[in-house]
């Protein structure tokens, strides 16, 4: 009998099981997954996807596309072909397009769009990203939720809250944030200073875990002298919080098990991996790490103790600043590199000279718009893949559920596409049965990746002495300019990034005296855009909020890289607001 376990595709911490009934998607009762899925899931047949492939416009059969698909690659130098990938779907079998390109010779991408900076800070201190995992959070007695949004983009969390004390860190007063204990709304781009005074402020209320700090993390001395770099008084009038806020998270904290949970919002700056580490530096204070229900959740690495069969070596461009026009023909897959992608405007320059744009995807939006040949994808129920997470250790099977003529699956695309050029391929089992192996049944029944840690750096950090290493140095607070205000884009409860219901609004606090429905212009250095105000007063006054997924917010980002981690800066620009 077919197997009617699945589990959700999408780029999410959760990465939910799903038992496919009778045409409905179900959720796994047992597990994190805990009897509920998300308005995505919920509503996952109400979305039109492409169904035809097109060229120039014209309805073709998959055929002709795949036809064409190879007639452009192989008038195209293999130098000047671009495969960039997204994270439209985030199950294993994606990459094995990579190696399709990889075996043609043609360029691949590197960096991220994602949570690149706050990765490389985590590297910096723990010589490693080893992650937090669901069930250890569960754990905890305590939970700071800093600059991450459970109820939008990890709703799974919500239910093993209960007996605990929640703090949240967000310059947006979020569901959490209402229902949390204690709610701190930072000025956007100051965290690293409240990180630092966290840490002094350990020292001085002799409240550290000296026994952990003399095995782990032996510099702490020369961190705290950097924390006295930051002027108390000063800093917490500018950042928006009071000695009573930093007294509070601190009682809180002392002798209990915190696991402090981070998300994106706090490292979409240019020095966004020093604020992470920053943070680290806090749960080192309190020897948060190695031991059970404490530490820092972030992203993990979703691949993390899993090897690729796939060649993945070829020359690599950044995905941030991509120069779309260094190429003849670009194959777009799983993304809207037009709408989610830093600096719009340069990106649809660049794009405009391509000569051969292809996209390969569910959906209709600004990428599938200007591209060439397109090429429909199937979804998750028809083809069979695996998928990890990034935030739960779970290795989960993604059975074929469906039949359809619409679409082809990423296997059969790099298939069809390495018998033509005579690169070697795998039959699809293969590489199913290769993932697969690297799963180990548990008690609980669930399977999960051998080889990962439940408990991270038991033994100390992954560094060469097994020393955290502090942050040397930090930005001073960035100068202000009174109409500037901060521009936060975080993840809307209604899309996965462009994909489903996209926001329209620009979101602002009353105080700015613009009415709801009124358009207004949002302009920074790198371009502007025209939205609908809708007032909130969730909002503090210096801030104004555009959902990642909102038709042209790209407009005003820049696509300069983080300093460290090869990552987008989506919050490094300020915007101005104007009557349209
Ligand atoms: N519904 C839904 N779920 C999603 C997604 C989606 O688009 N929609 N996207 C998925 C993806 S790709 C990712 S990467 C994850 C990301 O999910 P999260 O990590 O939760 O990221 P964001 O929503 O970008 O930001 C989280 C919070 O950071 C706050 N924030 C912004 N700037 C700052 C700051 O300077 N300091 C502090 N302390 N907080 C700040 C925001 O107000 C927001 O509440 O979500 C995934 N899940
Ligand atoms: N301003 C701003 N911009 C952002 C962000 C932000 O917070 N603010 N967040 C950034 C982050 S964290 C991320 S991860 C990126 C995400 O950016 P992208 O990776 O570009 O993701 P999506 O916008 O969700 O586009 C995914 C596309 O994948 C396609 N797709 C879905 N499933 C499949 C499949 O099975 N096969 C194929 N072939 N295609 C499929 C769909 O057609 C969909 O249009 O956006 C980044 N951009
Ligand atoms: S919560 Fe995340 S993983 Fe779960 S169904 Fe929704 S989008 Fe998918
Ligand atoms: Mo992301």
């Amino acid at each position: 009998m077919k197997s009617s376990i699945t589990a959700c595709p999408l780029d999410c911490y959760d990465a939910c099981g799903i038992v496919y009934d009778d045409g409905k998607l179900m959720p796994f009762k047992d597990g994190h997954t805990n009897g509920f899925l998300c308005p995505h899931i919920n509503h996952y047949d109400k979305y039109e996807r492409i169904e035809k492939a097109r060229y120039k416009g014209a309805e073709i059969s998959m055929d002709e596309a795949l036809e064409k698909l190879q007639e452009i690659l192989s008038s195209t130098l293999k130098s000047e072909i671009l495969h960039y990938r997204g994270s439209g779907n985030f199950a294993l079998m994606q990459e094995v397009t990579d190696h399709f390109f990889a075996g043609l010779g043609a360029v691949l991408t590197d960096g991220t769009l994602c949570d690149g900076a706050g990765e490389a800070g985590i590297i910096a201190g723990r010589g490693s990203n080893k992650n937090m995992p669901f069930s250890e959070i569960e754990k905890s007695d305590v939970v700071i939720f800093w600059g991450r949004n459970p109820h939008t983009t990890s709703s799974h969390l919500l239910p093993i809250l209960k007996e605990k004390k929640v703090i949240v860190i967000d310059p947006v007063k979020t569901k959490v944030a209402k229902m949390a204990d204690l709610f701190v709304q930072i000025k956007p781009h100051t965290d690293i200073f409240l990180a630092l005074l966290l840490a002094r402020f350990v020292h001085i209320n002799d409240t550290l875990d000296e026994e952990f700090i003399e095995k782990y993390a032996s510099e702490f001395d020369e961190y705290y002298e950097l924390t006295q770099g930051v002027r108390i008084k000063t800093t917490l009038e500018n950042i928006g919080i009071t000695l009573g806020d930093i007294g509070d998270i601190l009682s809180m904290c002392i002798d209990k098990k915190v696991a402090i949970v981070c998300g994106v919002g706090i490292q979409k700056y240019l020095d966004g991996a020093d604020v992470m580490r920053a943070i680290d530096a806090f749960a080192v204070s309190l020897g948060m790490f190695g031991k059970e229900g404490c530490g820092v959740a972030y992203l993990g690495n979703s691949k993390e103790g899993i090897e690729s069969p796939f060649n993945t070596k070829s020359k690599k461009v950044s995905k941030v600043n991509t120069a779309f026009d260094d190429f003849k023909t670009v194959f777009i897959q799983g993304a809207n590199p037009l709408g989610q992608m830093p600096d719009t405007q340069r990106v649809k320059n660049a794009m405009q000279r391509v000569e051969n744009v292809v996209y390969f995807g569910l959906y209709e939006n600004e990428t599938s718009q200007i591209a060439d040949l397109i090429i429909p994808a199937k979804t998750f129920l028809e083809k069979d893949d695996l998928r990890t997470s990034y935030s739960h250790n779970g290795l989960m099977l993604m059975n074929k559920q469906i039949e359809s003529e619409i679409g082809i699956s990423e296997y059969d695309l790099a298939k069809r596409m390495c018998e033509k050029f005579a690169i070697e391929i795998k039959d699809e089992s293969e590489y199913l049965e290769h993932f697969k192996n690297f799963g180990v049944l548990k008690i609980n029944g669930c399977v999960e990746v051998e080889n990962r840690d439940t408990v991270a750096y038991k033994n100390g950090f992954d560094t060469k002495d097994k020393e955290f290493i502090f942050l040397e140095e930090f930005d001073s607070p960035q100068e202000e300019k009174e109409d500037e205000l901060y521009l936060l884009t975080p993840k809307s409860s209604k899309s996965l990034n462009s994909q489903f219901q996209r926001e329209q609004y620009v979101y602002l606090n009353p105080s700015q005296g613009f009415l709801d429905e009124e358009e207004i212009t949002i302009s920074s250095e790198n371009g502007s855009l025209v939205l609908k105000v809708k007032n909130s007063e969730d909002l503090r006054e210096d801030s104004v909020l555009i959902y990642s997924g909102t038709e042209g917010v790209n407009n005003l980002t820049s696509s300069k890289h983080s300093y460290e981690g090869k990552s987008a800066v989506f919050q490094e620009n300020k915007v101005k607001i104007s009557k349209k």
